[in-house]
């Protein structure tokens, strides 16, 4: 008793930890970046073909695992003078070796066809002209009519999402709608990068002089379909899952709902991406974030991205020649602010011609508050111009484009929360957050870089941030 007990106890010391280490390396499928999750159309398609392969390998696996033990307990010597006997030899079985080779064929035409075809599906949209594949894939014809583009830049640590129908340009988040096609041409002017949207779309290399391509649309319904802690499925409201980025409410639910550190996503319409092929120092840093919305929102959020790039619709500078309505934004000089500096008023009523502007009369009041101008100004002065662009498009293009950053979940490529003390530790050591970064080790940039000496700025930092952050 006592020695099978000791056996029994060897036994387990062996396999519990490997228990152990086996299924610690596994997590919840539905993790935030994960394959084996997908919602929309494309992703599915691949995941089936992961499946498929999945089963016939488990199916090989039993097959010739089970043959083996079979031979192995059927054959067996049963006595030590069986074990001494020298079994008869044969060259082979003519007839097993063929129907191997044609069940072998068989197994890789079975997994040719879906791939083929997944290869097919994954690398263009579909002829909205062609019903029968429509009707196939489930798909609404406006869907595909009404498909978005967006051009996407691969940087090193960055991505650049350029609208072409919209004449917009953003960076690190790509907002999409739910109901229409989405068609990612990619680009990069640098290394390779590989975007990488898991539970959307899959992976595609950028390479230099090339251009690729790929396409997701995804599936509203398993977006608002959410895993609770006991593994049940639940569904929320679509505006539960998907908050609306254009009035910085997805910005404040995943900041009220999710620690940075959580593995799952507390709202549906927010998916994680990545590059995926190393392309230096900050590679693992170099992720993105798609954000789903409803028709309503995405146009509210392109209408916004418009006016607020639109070089036309910028506060001019005051002229008595026009007149002004209620709630029009100018600028013009404010002494407290500095001696010639400029900033943006707003009218509070109707301003007739001819006047110029009184501020005793009360008839403007400050647009924005004293730190946010004193940011902007810093904005210029420490030559962060010199490579970001706020609004205008085309200007400042080696960093990403700050347009209404304010808006933004995440920060530094996709991997922090833009809040304040995230973006103060980003502007005061930019390299100590994401090292090797082309901001902090950009061209032109050394020791003598204003952006490398705001480490004990802190009154500089806030306005900057306070500037940033009211971008919205
Ligand atoms: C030499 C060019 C350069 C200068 C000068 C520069 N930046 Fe950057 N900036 C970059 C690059 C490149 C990135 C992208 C870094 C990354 O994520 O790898 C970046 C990222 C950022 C981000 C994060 C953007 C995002 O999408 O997450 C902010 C905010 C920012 N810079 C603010 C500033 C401010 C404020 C200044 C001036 C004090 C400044 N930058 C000066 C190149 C520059
Ligand atoms: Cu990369």
């Amino acid at each position: 008793m006592k020695i099978l007990f000791t056996k029994l106890q060897t036994k387990y010391f062996i396999i519990f930890p490997a228990l152990i280490l086996f299924f610690g390396g596994c997590s919840r499928i539905d993790h935030k970046q994960s394959a084996l999750d997908p919602k929309g159309l494309v992703s599915q398609n691949q995941y089936d073909i992961f499946m498929l392969s999945v089963w016939i390998t488990i199916f090989l696996f039993c097959a010739v695992g089970g043959c083996l033990l079979y031979v192995l307990w059927k054959y067996r010597a049963k006595t030590p003078e069986e074990a001494m006997e020298v079994p008869p030899q044969s060259h082979g079985n003519s007839k097993v070796e063929v129907s191997l080779i044609i069940a072998s064929t068989v197994i890789l035409v079975i997994l040719a066809i879906p791939t083929l075809q997944g290869v097919v599906l994954m690398n263009r949209v579909p002829d909205p002209n062609d019903a029968s594949t429509l009707e196939k894939l489930d798909l609404n014809r406006s869907a595909i009519d009404n498909a978005i583009t967006v051009n996407v830049t691969g940087k090193r640590f960055f991505w650049v999402f350029e609208y072409p129908q919209y004449g917009i340009v953003t960076a690190n988040e790509l907002v999409f709608p739910t109901s229409r096609a989405v068609r990612i041409n990619l680009r990069t002017e640098d290394v390779i990068h590989s975007f990488w949207l898991p539970k959307l779309a899959g992976k595609m290399d950028l390479m230099p002089g090339q251009e690729n391509f790929l396409w997701f649309i995804a599936d509203q319904d398993k977006i608002i379909t959410r895993t609770d802690d006991n593994g049940n499925k639940i569904k929320t409201s679509i505006d539960e899952a998907m908050p609306s980025v254009f009035n910085g409410q997805m910005r404040e639910r995943i900041f009220a709902k999710q620690k940075f550190t959580d593995e799952f996503e507390a709202v549906g319409g927010l998916f994680y991406g990545q590059c995926a092929e190393y392309c230096g120092n900050s590679h693992a840093y170099m992720s993105f974030r798609a954000l789903a919305q409803t028709d309503e929102d995405f146009d509210s959020w392109v209408k916004k991205f418009q006016n607020a790039q639109n070089p036309n619709l910028q506060p001019s500078s005051y002229n008595p020649e026009n007149e002004y309505n209620k709630g029009s934004l100018v600028s013009f000089p404010d002494k407290s602010l500095g001696d010639s500096d400029v900033r943006e008023f707003r009218a509070v009523k109707t301003i007739s011609k001819g006047q110029a502007p009184n501020l005793a009369k009360k008839e403007w009041v400050k647009a924005n508050s004293d730190d946010y101008e004193k940011g902007k100004k810093l904005f210029s002065s420490l030559q962060c111009v010199q490579c970001h662009a706020i609004n205008r498009t085309g200007l400042g293009s080696k960093g990403p484009n700050l347009t209404l950053f304010g808006i933004r979940t995440s920060l530094a490529a996709g991997w922090m929360r833009n809040d304040e003390e995230n973006l103060v530790k980003w502007l005061k050591n930019s390299n100590d957050v994401k090292f090797g970064n082309l901001m902090w080790n950009g061209e032109g940039v050394d020791d003598t870089h204003p952006l490398r000496n705001l480490e004990n700025e802190d009154e500089k930092v806030n306005q900057l941030v306070t500037y940033l952050l009211g971008l919205k």
